[in-house]
């Protein structure tokens, strides 16, 4: 299972079209790629290869299903992996050099500055809860989901979307996993499959399949039914010029089992789940690889 992740690194490594990107790092990418991993034994694609922060993905994951679009809610829960845009644009905009830190503790204490400097847009979280149509109704995509898995699940309409077209412009980024969409199998399995336009292989695809299964298990918890595979699959998936040493060093590991996912209770909405309801077991990791994100 692993290994399918390791081959598309060392495809990349061998085969990578060298490109200069939008972050102006430079990366090496291949185009279109597909991983699947079968959750029904309870397992759950956390990397072994390298320690990955598993919470953090999750806690991301549970961010964007209350539908914030603030950093601070992350910063409370020491989550800072989305700082680095929010903390370039007021460098920029103020000309002020203040470091990362000091940064993330005024919009965690401060209010005011969290609302004119924390906010990202109308990113992952508004599109997926309050989608506004053109006469300003909103639409929960994600109640829709759960509503029509519950219904009609050999629908083939059960997914949601975060490309809103006309409000890619005023996102601090534009959804990178921007389409999910679900299947239910004749024996009562929940399988998901996430579309990602752009990955981050190093950095990002371990945390977008973390969070993509704890979706996928709270989705099927929810709605009663047992988990099948994870479905993901990237269009420009790339390794920043700045990982390629990391990529190399994680290639040389021999991966050890997935661990298993246990969901600790059972909510009485998507909208109810905390950290603490994720139970993760044998999870033994190499080392962490610590590699810079492209901003
Ligand atoms: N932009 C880029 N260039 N890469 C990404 O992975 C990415 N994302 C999100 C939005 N834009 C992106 C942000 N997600 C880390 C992980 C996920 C991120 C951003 C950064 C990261 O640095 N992870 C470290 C540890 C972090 C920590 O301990 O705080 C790691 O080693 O995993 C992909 O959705």
């Amino acid at each position: 299972p692993e290994f399918q992740y390791l081959d598309l690194m060392s495809h990349i490594l061998e085969k990578g079209d060298k490109r200069i990107d939008r972050t102006g790092v430079g990366t090496l990418s291949t185009f279109g790629a597909m991983l699947r991993f079968d959750l029904s034994d309870g397992t759950v694609p956390i990397l072994t290869t390298k320690k990955v922060y598993w919470k953090l993905a999750v806690k991301e994951m549970l961010w964007f299903l209350t539908g914030e679009t603030n950093i601070r809610p992350l910063l409370q829960e020491k989550v800072r992996i989305w700082t680095d845009w929010p903390l370039a644009k007021y460098r920029k905009e103020t000309g002020e050099s203040i470091s990362q830190q000091d940064f993330e503790q005024r919009i965690v204490e401060d209010q005011a500055f969290a609302l004119k400097w924390g906010e990202l847009g109308p990113v992952y979280g508004k599109q997926w809860r309050r989608w506004q149509d053109a006469n300003g109704v909103e639409h929960d995509q994600i109640a829709s989901v759960i509503e029509t898995l519950k219904t009609n699940p050999s629908s083939r309409r059960m997914l949601f979307h975060g490309w809103n077209v006309p409000e890619i412009g005023q996102m601090a980024l534009p959804p990178c996993h921007m389409v999910y969409q679900f299947h239910v199998t004749s024996a009562g399995r929940l399988n998901m499959l996430i579309f990602q336009r752009s990955c981050d292989l190093l950095l990002g695809a371990p945390f977008n399949c973390i969070g993509g299964a704890a979706l996928q298990a709270m989705v099927a918890q929810q709605v009663g039914l047992q988990l099948g595979d994870l479905v993901w699959m990237g269009g420009d998936i790339h390794l920043y010029l700045n990982h390629l040493d990391q990529a190399r060093e994680q290639m040389t590991r021999e991966p050890r089992p997935f661990p298993t996912l246990k969901l600790l209770r059972k909510p009485d909405s998507i909208d109810g789940y905390r950290i603490e309801d994720f139970e993760v077991s044998g999870y033994d990791p190499y080392p962490p690889i610590l590699a810079d994100v492209a901003v």
